[in-house]
């Protein structure tokens, strides 16, 4: 059983700008452009989060929400630094870091002989040296998998901390709601909703062969995911999560046709550096990606199984254009890729006994 700590900066880019100005503190603070920009917000501090600011809304809409809210724009080498000095006191527990963005990270401390061993006490270590070193705060979920451990570094936010032991995962799980499993956005969310999948008590009601008609090859991971497995390792190299192709137009598309008579060029393109990195059997969703002229984007997702050909692109392509039907500058072909080492979920006693 592994012992694994994720820790969540709390609304870090905020954090950090009170950092460089403490009389920010206490005031509801946003961090983004002005808002007669086109800006969105990057994230913002509690304060202003009552008002339902909160990252991702545009700047315009924050300040309605929040009349004396303070905006400043991103200041990325100062949030780069400070992320430096988290990895530095995290390395001082284990060396198996895994961070995901500037504030976030999953530490394998189930070698670690820090606290008798104790995930939960290094943790909390981990979190009081950064408010003392550092004067920022974070979260941390600890819990014997890295699927756990995200969804518990949420649960006590801000400057908290919640565990998952081994015993009680079934419990955990069964009430969670479909959309905080990994890799369930909004879309996939709604569609479990309609199905009458709301808890993943639902999901484990559903056979796997069923998952795999209603969510085709993502239905291991979510066969696995609503029992509260998770095989994926702590990865402490960099390994590409995609692969995208795009190329800008000197004109704009002005047709659905013009768009598609593009694909087998960028396919083509896209195809080569697929088997130049030999991604051929990592390929999970291919996406569609279209800037329009207006530099608005949208793009669209599916799994597929199989190799993708150029007709699937087409499809998605067709899908996302047909959202907008206006003149396209962008058009972009790519894949997500699943991870490298596919690690098998071991059997459990009862299926061994079964199989004998
Ligand atoms: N970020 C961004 N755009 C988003 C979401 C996040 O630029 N749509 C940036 C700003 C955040 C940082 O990434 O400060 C970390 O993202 P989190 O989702 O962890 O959000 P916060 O750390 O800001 O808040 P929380 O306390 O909820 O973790
Ligand atoms: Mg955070």
């Amino acid at each position: 059983m592994k012992k694994i700590i994720h820790i969540d900066m709390d609304c870090f880019y905020a954090a950090v700008e009170i950092k460089r100005n403490p009389s920010l503190a206490g005031k509801p603070l946003g961090i983004g452009g002005s808002p007669e920009s086109r800006s969105v917000l990057c994230t913002a501090n509690y304060e202003a989060r009552k008002f339902g600011v909160k990252a991702a809304i545009s700047s315009a809409m924050a300040v309605r929400l929040c009349p004396h809210l303070i905006l400043i724009p991103p200041n990325f080498e100062a949030y780069k630094a400070e992320s430096r000095k988290v990895r530095e006191i995290l390395e001082r527990f284990t060396l198996k870091i895994e961070p995901l963005s500037l504030d976030e990270a999953y530490l394998d401390v189930t070698e670690c002989k820090q606290f008798g061993g104790s995930a939960t006490l290094m943790a909390q270590e981990i979190r009081r040296l950064i408010q003392m070193e550092l004067n920022l705060t974070a979260s941390a979920g600890i819990a014997p998998n890295k699927f756990l451990a995200k969804i518990a570094s949420d649960w006590k936010k801000p400057n908290g901390q919640f565990v998952i032991p081994p015993d009680q995962i079934a419990d955990f799980v069964e009430k969670l709601p479909v959309d905080k499993i990994f890799g369930v956005g909004q879309v996939t969310a709604k569609k479990m909703h309609q199905l009458g999948l709301k808890t993943c008590a639902d999901i484990q009601k559903q056979s796997l062969s069923q998952l795999r008609l209603w969510f085709g090859s993502r239905a291991e991971e979510l066969f696995q995911f609503a029992r509260g497995i998770d095989e994926r390792d702590v990865q402490t190299h960099w390994e590409r999560k995609s692969l995208t192709v795009e190329q800008t137009f000197d004109r704009d598309l002005k047709t659905l046709d013009e768009c598609l008579q593009q694909v087998p060029e960028i396919y083509l393109d896209w195809l080569r550096r697929v088997e130049k990195g030999a991604y051929q059997d990592r390929i999970k969703n291919i996406v569609v990606k279209l800037k329009f002229y207006d530099f608005k984007g949208t793009t669209h997702e599916e799994a597929i199984a199989g190799f993708p050909q150029e007709d699937d692109f087409k499809r998605l392509l067709e899908k996302a254009w047909l959202r907008r039907r206006e003149p396209v500058r962008l058009v972009g072909l790519g894949a997500h890729l699943k991870e490298s080492i596919i690690r098998r979920v071991k059997p459990s006693k009862q299926q061994l006994q079964f199989a004998i």
